[in-house]
């Protein structure tokens, strides 16, 4: 499976009551990995865009809890973009998989479970650079 096949749009819990939804989110039960840190997006003046790199390691789980954005995945040989617009559904994202954020709504945050802590070495920043290590996708 190519790695951009496995970056899947996961559904989350929606525990519905009269006054309001809840959506839990448990590692073993809900996530492909382990929880380690977790940040939000938010405040993103209009037509900005976040991102624009790649993780060697790194995974990770976009929510967008409030409005919408368009994430922008790309493996090296393929690309696709996925609107996220549900509080309920996130995009998970493997390791050596480039990803931009564009497009966000007003107000939009984007709620972000990793699998790691920061760090900076984890970074790929330049395209040419992760195009030459992403090799073939994965497949
Ligand atoms: C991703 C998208 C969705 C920290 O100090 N700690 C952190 O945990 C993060 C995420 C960032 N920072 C610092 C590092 C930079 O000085 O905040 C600054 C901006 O970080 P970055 O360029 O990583 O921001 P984004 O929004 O472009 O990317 C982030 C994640 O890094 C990335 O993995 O998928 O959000």
């Amino acid at each position: 499976m190519s790695r951009i096949d496995r970056c899947q749009v996961l559904p989350l819990r929606r525990i519905s009551a009269p006054q309001g939804n809840i959506t839990p989110v448990e590692s073993e039960r809900d996530l492909p990995f382990s929880i380690e840190r977790v940040y939000y997006l938010y405040d993103v003046p209009g037509g900005e865009s976040r991102g624009g790199h790649a993780h060697y390691a790194l995974q990770q789980l976009l929510v967008c809890v409030m409005g919408a954005l368009d994430v922008l995945i790309d493996d090296g040989c393929h690309r696709r973009t996925v609107r996220l617009d549900r509080a309920h559904q996130g995009l998970y994202v493997c390791p050596m998989i480039w990803r931009e954020l564009h497009n966000f709504s007003s107000g939009a945050i984007c709620l972000v479970l990793a699998s790691e802590v920061y760090r900076e070495s984890d970074y790929i920043r330049d395209y040419g650079e992760f195009q030459r290590l992403a090799g073939d996708g994965g497949a």
